[in-house]
């Protein structure tokens, strides 16, 4: 390969060993690529697959999965007697490649030796719970024999008895050894391990510091976007309102049940669709969520309480201000009266409360969450939903999208069993995940800038850029603060 080549080429890493070592989990989360095959679902793999790790359209590097030896010692015969001295190994190699490939008796070390002399850098994969075997050096010295940059991974090395066997002959044969758990590993360990490569492989090292700037850049573009797919999310959810239209004869209050219902399906749809893309975002469009399902009763009167209040750093006053309580429903008919309709007002569930005064008082008649009102329009009657009046709306929502989020970017790609969220998110309680871990200013923030909005859909007007922009500053600070008090997903897997 001539210079230019080289220089064009992609940082390739070959993850090789034997079956059921862990190289394709390593593989998946390297690339962070969850179509991976691992485990028993991959053991008829018999070829090398690369897994290009790319953003919009640009490939930075790609793993290979490679099928594993299956006779090395065989195969090192082979080359031993045609390397008289250290100067010819390579050739060797490359003799025995050429002698056998397309053959069926070295099949598997010709596949997974090609991309390695074509300039790939070797990660020799070692599973620290099962024994070292003296078979494993034949495999270990004709990576060797290649020249390229051999890496040594123990992976799983909870097992803990044959680590110190397995780290002494690897540093024998290796230019480095790590420990990488493929099914723990979070980002900055990919990076650590990115490092590695580049420090091993001098000729690559330019491409590969492209590769982890673009790895960087892409894992804070990701949080831009998915604090601001939560910031959106929260404001089409806290001013979400329809109308409906109703029949004559239909009964209103026989209806209510229905409407409720479907409204609130539209929020949990809404839910849905935000928890896709922000999966999407990290690439785990195939991730198993668990997370309790969003409940009416959970955003009921259940959340009027003053200690949830508190919790959000609000008195029970701010939150009246921000249209728990209050002129709100008089606000919606002179809007809609003007934009010419004429009402014959009827609210239900007690929307029309009194100012904060009043609301003690007012709370107790406080029991569905979508404040309906019904008009009429030329002799047809129309009902109105919403916005909800639930005022912690917005906090229930963000909470369960940060703690999504959290839980999106400490998964390696290598995990395939659920992620689970379920219980985690408590509001209303006091030891809810999103209140419990915030400061008191970041929970006022929050707290504050959802209350602007919720204030805004009440009086029926649109929410202003800049107070989007504080929201989401609010939800990258609350982030940060969960992030600090978070305890990592329980590995229970193993
Ligand atoms: N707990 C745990 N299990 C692992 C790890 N790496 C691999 N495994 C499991 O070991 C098995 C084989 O893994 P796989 O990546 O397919 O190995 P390969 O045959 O060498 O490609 C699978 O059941 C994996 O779930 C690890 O780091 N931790
Ligand atoms: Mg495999």
């Amino acid at each position: 390969m001539n210079g230019e080549e080289e220089a064009k080429r992609l940082p390739a890493f070959a993850v090789v060993g034997r079956v059921n070592k862990g190289k394709s989990s390593v593989v998946s989360t390297l690339a962070e690529d969850e179509t991976v095959r691992i485990g028993r679902e991959a053991r008829t793999t018999r070829k090398v697959t690369a897994y290009r790790w790319s953003v919009d359209g640009t490939a930075y590097y790609e793993v290979l999965d490679t099928p594993g030896f299956e006779r090395a010692e065989a195969a090192l015969s082979w080359m031993r007697a045609r390397a008289g001295d250290a100067t010819e190994r390579f050739d060797a190699v490359s003799a025995f490649v050429g002698a056998h490939e397309g053959g069926d008796e070295f099949s598997m070390e010709c596949r997974l030796l090609s991309p390695v002399l074509e300039g790939a850098a070797i990660v020799y994969v070692a599973d620290a719970t099962h024994p070292w075997r003296n078979h494993f050096m034949a495999e270990l010295e004709i990576l060797k024999w290649t020249g390229r940059p051999l890496i040594g991974l123990l992976n799983r090395t909870d097992g803990g008895k044959f680590e110190k066997a397995w780290r002494a002959h690897l540093r024998d044969c290796c230019h480095t050894v790590r420990v990488f758990d493929a099914h723990t590993a979070g980002f900055e360990e990919r990076i650590g391990l990115m490092r590695v490569f580049r420090e091993l492989a001098p000729e690559a090292a330019k491409r590969i510091d492209v590769a982890i700037d673009a790895l960087n850049q892409d894992w804070l573009n990701r949080e831009a976007e998915a604090v601001a797919e939560i910031a959106r999310f929260a404001v089409s959810a806290v001013t979400y309102s329809r109308d409906e239209p109703l029949s004559d004869e239909e009964d209103l209050q026989r209806r209510r049940s229905e409407i409720e219902a479907s409204f609130h399906d539209v929020l949990k749809k809404m839910e849905t669709r935000t928890h896709h893309r922000l999966a999407r975002l990290y690439r785990h469009e195939r991730l198993r969520v668990v997370l309790d399902e969003l409940k009416t009763p959970a955003l009921e009167a259940d959340l009027f309480t003053a200690k949830v209040w508190r919790n959000l750093g609000l008195t029970p006053r701010q939150l009246a201000a921000g249209g728990a309580a209050g002129g709100a429903a008089v606000g919606v008919v002179g809007d809609v009266a003007a934009g010419g309709l004429t009402f014959g007002v009827l609210t239900l569930g007690g929307a029309l409360l009194g100012g904060a005064g009043g609301l003690a008082a007012a709370l107790g008649r406080i029991q569905s969450p979508a404040r309906i009102v019904e008009g009429t329009l030329q002799g047809g009657r129309r009902v109105r939903v919403g916005p909800h009046r639930n005022p912690l709306l917005g906090s229930v929502l963000v909470d369960r999208a940060l703690l999504l989020l959290l839980g999106l970017q400490g998964r390696p790609h290598a995990r395939r069993d659920p992620l689970r969220l379920e219980g985690a998110a408590r509001v209303p309680e006091e030891n809810s995940s999103l209140l419990r871990s915030l400061s008191p200013p970041a929970r006022k923030e929050l707290g504050h800038s959802l209350v602007v909005v919720h204030r805004a859909a009440r009086r029926r007007r649109k929410v202003t850029a800049k107070e989007i922009a504080a929201l989401e500053d609010a939800i990258a600070q609350a982030l940060e603060a969960m992030r600090k008090t978070e305890q990592p997903e329980n590995d229970d897997d193993s």
